[in-house]
This record gives structure tokens, C-alpha cells and sequence, in this order.
């Protein structure tokens, strides 16, 4: 049966996911492989609804298991409605964001046991975990201005409030990056690290050999 490649992109607030996993799309494109692009929370129309609620900053408190069975429930929906049938297909998906950022966020640095993530993500992930995870990794200050300078600059990418995980303090971001980094060492083969403090086009062509030579090793 066919079955397409799985990419994540991980990485703190403003670390450039979102323009690298264009960039990397496009790419594969060119290369006349079928893609789809996606992103969490959202990707399918049931996870961008809660994905209004979780990023609304109107939240009443809650708590962290709460906040992770959110994600998750928007997670369930994304696998069953947009990747898995995508990766049937042959398709390849690349999502912006996927498990390792509940892991880290709603985890080592919101404080929920890694142990109850775990089952959560045995339940709804299984073995449909992705084949390559691309963690950019950017000192949180340095994030952090990128994100509000798209936010307060010109054009039509500028908005007018950061979300609730961008006004955390900068020890909630150091944490972040930590936990990202234990990740990529417990998971070698799945993810690679990838500096992003360069330009975006060096980081791209970075993003690219990791892709060429974990993936598409062998094809034509
Ligand atoms: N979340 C998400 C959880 O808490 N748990 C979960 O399980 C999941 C899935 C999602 C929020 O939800 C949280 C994490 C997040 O806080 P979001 O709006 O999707 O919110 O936010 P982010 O994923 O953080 O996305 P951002 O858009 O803020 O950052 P990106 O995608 O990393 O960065 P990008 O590509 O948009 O770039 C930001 C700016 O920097 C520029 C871009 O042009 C843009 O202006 N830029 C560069 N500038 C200089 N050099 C480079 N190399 C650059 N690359 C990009």
C-alpha cells in the first residue's frame, strides 16, 4: 500500500516553522511529490475550532490535563480527517507544529506529567508518529522579537495581540527550548536539530539535506 512521509517542524515562538515548512513544501513540489501542508492546533475544520478557543487568550483557569486533553482532542481530529488518509494516499504531510510541542509546552514547562502525555499520545498518535522531526532551534529572546515584529509590522501578517504562550515570561521559553532539546537526544533517528538563528534560505537548504538524505535517499 502507499504511504507518504510524515515531516513535523518544532521549535519556541517566531523560530521560523511556519516559513520553513513552506519553503520545504514548495521544494518537494518542485520535485512532483503530492504535499499536504498543515499546522496544529487546527488542520482539519473540528481542530481549527478549538484551536480559536485555545489561542482566544479568554480562557477561564484551568488545568494543565485539561488544557493537554484540548490539544489532544484537536490532535485525534487532525490525524483522522487530514494526515492519516493523506499518508494513505502517498501523500506527504508537513505539519507545523504536532506532539512534541504538548510535550514541551503543556509538559516540561506547563508542569503536566510526562507519564500522562505519554498515554495520551500512545492513544491518539500511536504508530502513526512522524518520520522526521525538524526542531529549530533559536535563542527565546531572539524568538520572541521576530514574532512581535511581524505582529506590530506592516502588511497583512500583522496582528494585533500575541497569543497566552507568547506572553509567558522568558524562563517559560528557556524551558521550551530545553525540552526540545532532550527530545531531539532521546530521538535521534526521528529528529534533527536545525540552528535558526541563520537566514531563512540557509536554514532551508539545511532543512533540505536533513530531507534528501534521511528520506528521499533511493527515489529517482
Ligand atoms: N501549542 C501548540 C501548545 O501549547 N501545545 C500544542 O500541543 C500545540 C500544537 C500555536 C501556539 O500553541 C501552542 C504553541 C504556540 O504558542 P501559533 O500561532 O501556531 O500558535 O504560533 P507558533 O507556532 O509559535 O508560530 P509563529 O508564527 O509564532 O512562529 P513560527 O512559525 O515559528 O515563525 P514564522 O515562520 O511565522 O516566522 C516569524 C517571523 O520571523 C520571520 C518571519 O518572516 C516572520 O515575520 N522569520 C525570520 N526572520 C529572520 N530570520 C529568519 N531565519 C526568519 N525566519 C522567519
Amino acid at each position: 500500500m502507499a504511504s507518504g512521509k510524515f515531516i513535523t517542524f518544532e521549535g519556541g515562538e517566531g523560530s521560523g516553522k511556519s516559513t520553513q515548512a513552506k519553503l520545504l513544501a514548495d521544494r518537494l513540489r518542485a520535485k512532483g511529490i503530492d504535499v499536504v501542508l498543515t499546522r496544529e492546533p487546527g488542520g482539519s475544520p473540528f481542530a481549527e475550532q478549538i484551536r480559536e478557543l485555545l489561542l482566544s487568550g479568554n480562557l477561564a483557569p484551568h488545568p494543565p490535563l485539561a488544557e493537554a486533553l484540548l490539544f489532544y482532542a484537536a490532535r485525534a481530529d487532525h490525524m483522522a480527517t487530514t494526515i492519516r488518509p493523506a499518508l494513505a494516499a502517498g501523500r506527504w504531510v508537513i505539519c507545523d507544529r504536532f506532539s512534541d510541542s504538548t510535550r514541551v509546552y503543556q509538559g516540561g514547562a506547563g508542569g503536566l506529567g510526562a507519564d500522562v502525555l505519554a498515554e495520551l499520545e500512545r492513544l491518539v498518535v500511536g504508530a502513526g508518529q512522524p518520520h522526521l522531526t525538524l526542531i529549530l532551534d533559536l535563542a527565546p529572546a531572539l524568538g520572541l522579537a521576530r514574532a512581535e515584529a511581524r505582529r506590530t509590522g506592516p502588511g497583512d501578517v500583522a496582528c494585533a495581540e500575541a497569543d497566552p504562550y507568547e506572553r509567558r515570561d522568558l524562563a517559560f521559553h528557556e524551558r521550551l527550548r530545553a525540552g526540545y532539546l532532550a527530545i531531539a537526544g532521546a530521538e535521534p533517528a526521528r529528529c534533527a536539530v536545525v540552528d535558526a538563528a541563520e537566514a531563512a534560505d540557509a536554514i532551508a537548504a539545511r532543512v533540505w539535506s536533513l530531507v534528501e538524505s534521511r528520506l528521499l535517499a533511493g527515489r529517482p
